[in-house]
């Protein structure tokens, strides 16, 4: 009779039965062994098969609940997500980082084929328009291009403006257009200093373009050129659909009317700056005027 502790290969029994117990199973003759220990075997066996079936639930119950931490985590995540999407939707409808949304500049301090400011809105078809805007240039002789306008399959016109602003000083400066015969005019600070015609005449201005602050594009949205880039700031970039009146330009030139461009009105949420650019708060209207 053997029994516990002689050569029997009871170590290699209870290796097998960790291993698996339907191995096991397989492996064991129970007929083969004593009566005891078969005994004592299968004993052993349903200890090991309730402990693995109780392990088995265990192992269950653990993945249920991390599931259900997962969810929860999941759900804790998306609500913080939403309420974040909430303020900045919030932020973008009224509240600006400046006193008012209108109280910033671009600064482009430095002569880059990079750096530039971008109007997020785009300009519907324009059979008229005037753009003005104030600007500091600090580059001389030339103060490059303060803004530009591209269409796809479109060449963009270049105007050479008869301005003097390059003395690193405050400028209100205006534009206005009409297809008719081409008609333009350019004011600075107010004063008509220059007009003339054919200047794309019968060409309404293409809608859907891209509006670029700071540099002259030679494809829509890019290949900018450094020698022709604007240094210095502006401020108060606006667009209408007409040709505003000679008293109207005086008027915002010399800060006793704040006509915002009924196209383009200079908002800190439609201005993108890159490259450098920066968005920082502008003087007043009085200041800048006081600085002629
Ligand atoms: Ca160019």
């Amino acid at each position: 009779m053997h029994k516990n502790g002689n050569n029997h290969p009871w170590h290699m029994v209870l290796l097998s039965l960790l291993l698996s117990k339907h191995q096991l199973r397989a492996n064991v003759s129970f007929a083969a062994l004593p009566n005891d220990l078969r005994e004592m075997l299968q004993r052993r066996l349903g200890d090991l098969e309730r402990q693995l079936l109780s392990k088995v639930a265990e192992l269950e119950n653990e993945k249920s609940q991390l599931h259900n931490e997962t969810s929860t985590h999941r759900q804790k995540t998306e609500a913080a997500l939403n309420a974040l999407l909430e303020r900045v939707a919030e932020l973008e409808r009224g509240t600006s980082a400046f006193k008012a949304p209108d109280a910033f500049k671009v600064s482009l301090p430095l002569r880059t084929n990079y750096l530039y400011g971008k109007i997020k809105k785009t300009l519907p078809e324009l059979y008229a328009f005037t753009v003005c805007l104030w600007l500091k240039s600090s580059a001389s002789p030339g103060i490059g291009t303060p803004f530009s306008y591209a269409v796809p399959g479109q060449a963009n016109e270049v105007a050479q403006l008869p301005l003097f602003i390059s003395d690193g000083k405050w400028h209100h400066v205006c534009v206005t257009w009409t297809t008719r015969d081409g008609m333009w005019e350019a004011f600075q600070d107010g004063e008509k200093l220059g007009t003339g015609d054919n200047l794309a005449p019968w060409h309404p201005i293409k809608p859907g373009g891209v509006l670029i602050l700071g540099q002259e594009q030679d494809t829509v949205g890019g290949r900018f050129d450094a020698t022709q880039a604007f240094v210095g700031e502006m401020s108060q970039f606006s667009i209408w659909d007409r040709v505003l009146k000679p008293e109207d330009i005086m008027n915002i030139a010399n800060c006793s009317a704040n006509m915002p461009g009924n196209i383009i009105p200079w908002v800190d949420n439609n201005v993108d700056v890159f490259g450098g650019a920066a968005k920082w708060p502008v003087e007043t209207c009085e200041e800048r005027l006081l600085d002629l």
